[in-house]
């Protein structure tokens, strides 16, 4: 678009510029009335523009704007003034059109049921193959689907994809379960709310153990806690403390609770020390804590990061702080990886829960436009 402001003595003659310069097509953006301060006498101002992309633009234009050389000055003012309001909302409408077509990419080329299906999945920070697929397989079950039933049929989808294990309590065999993941992601609450659970719901004999000793009160946290659930608790000061403690304890207990301390997934050096803990543990079960706040270029990164661990499952926490988890579960699926527990607040125990697909899938949809 060209824009070029324009003096002259009339409207007439204004106009009579504005389509010289421009063309018939022109269309006017504001027009006022001035006063040359030199010689006191009044001039016409006028600002036009010409769409140089698309010269059938609906918007207004000269050749359509009604007369005005016969309208007294004030309302030639005002009709100015309505066809730059118009003009501009004109603009910001084509600019929301660009701006969506460009944040959707493939909208434009989808019906309206599958083009707002696949917005949605964008929405919910799908990444884009991942959207497209969803919107090819709904498509496939019925092409002239409604968007209720569609987004019903991608959270089918969605489910399927999801695997789950099972959680501890319903867990027959002797465990050895440690909990690993990055700084803060909840590995200790989440541990706690799980030995309740398990020592409510069944009756084996849980020990905790803290290989997190590094962190000031990091093991005092943990230590503090099991004494008010009424669960043994150890502290492992190193690795092979810690394979000592695990090798006693494996004989008197069904289930071994291991926290561990949380990890920078870019140090390699903090990588490397928590695999020193976790060969010497060798546990038969491992967490991997994740945040479900992360974004998905993150938590690949992490479970590329924490995949030398043999991951027996993920337990997503946080989600109560969270919009939606449509960026991360696609990450989780692909990995293989099976989610276990789904934490949703800091209430011991009563913000976990053991995951269940059909709900994970609800909340990978949950912004709505
Ligand atoms: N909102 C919310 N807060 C949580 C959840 N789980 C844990 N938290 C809080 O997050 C904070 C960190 O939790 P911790 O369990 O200490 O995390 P951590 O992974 O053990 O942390 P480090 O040992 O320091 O690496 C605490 O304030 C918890 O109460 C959850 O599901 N939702
Ligand atoms: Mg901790």
């Amino acid at each position: 678009m060209r824009i070029k402001k324009f003096t002259a003595e009339n409207i007439k003659e204004g106009k009579s510029l504005v389509i010289r310069e421009l063309g018939e097509d022109a269309v006017i953006l504001s027009s006022r009335t001035m006063i040359n301060p030199a010689t006191g006498s009044e001039y016409i101002e006028i600002v036009a523009a010409i769409d140089d992309i698309n010269k059938h633009s609906k918007a207004t234009k000269i050749a359509d704007t009604p007369k005005q050389e016969n309208l007294p000055q004030e309302k030639t003012e005002l009709l100015g003034e309505a066809i730059f309001l118009k003009e501009i909302s004109e603009i910001k409408n084509t600019l929301a059109i660009i701006n969506s077509n460009l944040k959707y990419k493939y909208s434009g080329s989808l019906s309206p049921v599958f083009s707002k299906l696949y917005k949605r999945l964008i929405l919910n920070e799908f990444p884009e193959n991942y959207a497209l697929e969803i919107v090819g397989k709904v498509s496939n079950i019925n092409i002239n689907v409604e968007y209720s039933p569609a987004i019903n049929y991608a959270k089918e989808i969605f489910a399927e994809k999801i695997k789950i294990l099972k959680p501890l309590n319903v867990m027959t065999e002797k465990t050895v379960a440690m909990f690993i993941g990055n700084t803060g992601c909840g590995k200790t609450t989440s541990l706690v709310k799980i030995a309740v659970i398990v020592k409510l719901l069944t009756n084996k004999n849980i020990l905790i153990v803290s290989a997190d000793t590094y962190k000031i009160g990091g093991a005092e946290q943990l230590q503090t806690m099991s004494a008010i659930v009424g669960i043994p608790f150890k502290a492992a000061y190193s690795p092979d403390e810690l394979r000592d403690i695990v090798q006693k304890a494996k004989t008197d207990y069904d289930l071994i609770l291991i926290d561990t301390i949380g990890r920078n997934h870019n140090s390699e050096e903090n990588i490397s020390e928590l695999a020193d803990y976790f060969e010497m543990a060798e546990p038969n079960l491992t967490y991997l804590v994740i945040n479900s706040t992360l974004s998905n270029a993150t938590t690949r990164k992490i479970l590329d990061k924490y995949s030398k661990f043999r991951l027996s499952g993920v337990i997503l926490s946080k989600i109560d702080e969270c919009e939606t988890i449509g960026g991360i579960i696609p990450v989780i699926a692909e990995a293989g990886l099976p989610i276990a527990y789904v934490t949703k607040g800091q209430r011991i125990p009563d913000d976990i829960e053991p995951a269940d697909r059909y709900k994970i899938a609800e909340l990978m949809l949950n912004i709505e436009e």
